[in-house]
């Protein structure tokens, strides 16, 4: 009986421990910085990142179809779609303050719909 209840115990830890080291192994290498879109505010509306240091922007709305547009970056910019989640990955290769903004109509607020993005080294 002692015996059994010792080999139960060593086969939950194996468990855990193999579950632990999956979830390091599935970790995305970048950090992930998550942003809200909503009629007319991202949530946050200023990140800080690092030169050189690669993250993941990813985008949902709380409303309608909003976009992303970092202009000072490139190819930094993505359709937010209700229900859906949208990411882009952005290495920041400049220091400075650049302006990010919605670049798709939604709404009497559309044009003052826009956030910042601060580069550090
Ligand atoms: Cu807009």
């Amino acid at each position: 009986m002692n015996r059994r209840r010792l080999l139960l115990a060593g086969a939950a830890g194996l468990l855990a421990a193999g579950g632990g080291a999956l979830a390091i192994a599935a970790a995305p290498k970048e950090k992930v910085i998550k942003i809200t879109a909503r009629r007319f505010t991202y949530l946050p509306n200023e990140v800080t990142l690092k030169k050189g240091v690669p993250v993941i922007l990813e985008f949902t709305s709380a409303d309608v179809v909003m976009g992303f547009s970092a202009p000072d970056f490139d190819n930094v910019r993505a359709d937010i779609v209700p229900g859906q989640v949208a990411r882009v990955r952005l290495v920041p290769e400049k220091v400075g303050t650049f302006t990010f903004l919605c670049d798709i109509f939604c709404g009497d607020g559309h044009e003052q719909m826009s956030g910042t993005i601060h580069v550090v080294v």
